[in-house]
């Protein structure tokens, strides 16, 4: 049967704002797809965004949104979750966005372990902006605010979201959005902090900036750039340098949620 995207989008503001050939529709489609596929409720669910073209997210998802401030969307979340802690909470949040501006709030939030669906849309550059250098931005490449190259070490964003404390961790590319799908799908059952990164292409303001391009070359980039796990761990740390495994890459079960814990409080500060 033919998916209703008119149920699950907000089809009277499309087109969207974003430029042609972006990834991040491709995202959109990949994240109401996973919330039909989990059989979650449009008004049991919740999309927190930050600043930034992927920020714009919650002006498109026929659920409850709230489009919020710079880097502080997961705080957002963790308070409507906490305050509603049945309810189905996802977070979008662009590399600038989770990792710079943001970066302590989102360590913060994997480290809790909160029942969080984070997804970064990870297209390696401030894209709104017009080409500042991120934390994901590759070492090299022009940006503005790096137009002699970026001499910046770049940062994995699973690995940070490993050893911070998430208990569910993803990476797929826009190159394919049923696998983004069936990632977000098995991140959105998981009871706990689930961070998915997701690798975009922001042909305009990386790309035409580095002669990188069209959309589709900035596509076969990021695919160059990124293989399935199983490969991944089969080659050198010299051979890893530089490429990104996908797929799951994490998915721990038996750690404490916080909003659970945090039940377990006001009990005791009720008894009292
Ligand atoms: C406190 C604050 N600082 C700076 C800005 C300006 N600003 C808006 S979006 C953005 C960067 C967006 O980049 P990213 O988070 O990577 O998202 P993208 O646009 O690439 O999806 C910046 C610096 C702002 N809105 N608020």
């Amino acid at each position: 049967m033919a998916f209703n995207y008119d149920e699950y989008l907000r089809v009277d503001k499309m087109p969207t704002l974003w430029c042609w050939g972006c990834g991040d529709g491709v995202i959109l489609k990949a994240i109401v797809r996973a919330i039909a596929n989990v059989g979650w409720d449009m008004n049991d669910v919740c999309l927190v965004s930050g600043i930034g073209c992927s920020g714009r997210m919650s002006s498109y998802v026929n659920c409850n949104t709230v489009h919020t401030t710079h880097g502080r969307a997961v705080a957002y979340a963790t308070g409507i979750k906490l305050a509603n802690p049945t309810k189905h909470v996802i977070v979008v949040s662009g590399d600038g966005d989770a990792l710079a501006i943001g970066g302590n709030h989102t360590m913060h939030a994997c480290r809790r372990n909160i029942d969080l669906n984070f997804i970064l849309v990870n297209n390696f550059i401030y894209g709104l902006t017009n080409s500042q250098t991120s934390p994901t931005t590759p070492k090299g490449m022009w940006t503005v605010t790096a137009q002699y190259g970026n001499i910046d070490n770049s940062i994995d964003a699973c690995k940070l979201a490993d050893i911070a404390g998430a208990t569910f961790i993803a990476r797929e590319t826009v190159l394919d959005s049923a696998k983004i799908e069936k990632v977000m799908t098995e991140g959105f059952k998981h009871k706990g902090f689930s961070f998915f990164d997701i690798h975009s292409n922001c042909h305009i303001n990386l790309g035409r900036k580095n002669k990188m391009g069209e959309a589709v070359d900035m596509l076969k980039w990021i695919d160059s750039c990124t293989l399935s796990k199983k490969k991944y761990d089969l080659l050198s740390s010299e051979e890893q340098d530089g490429k990104f495994p996908t797929g799951i890459l994490k998915h721990e079960m038996d750690k404490v949620e916080y909003t659970e814990a945090y039940q377990e409080i006001i009990k005791k500060a009720q008894q009292k």
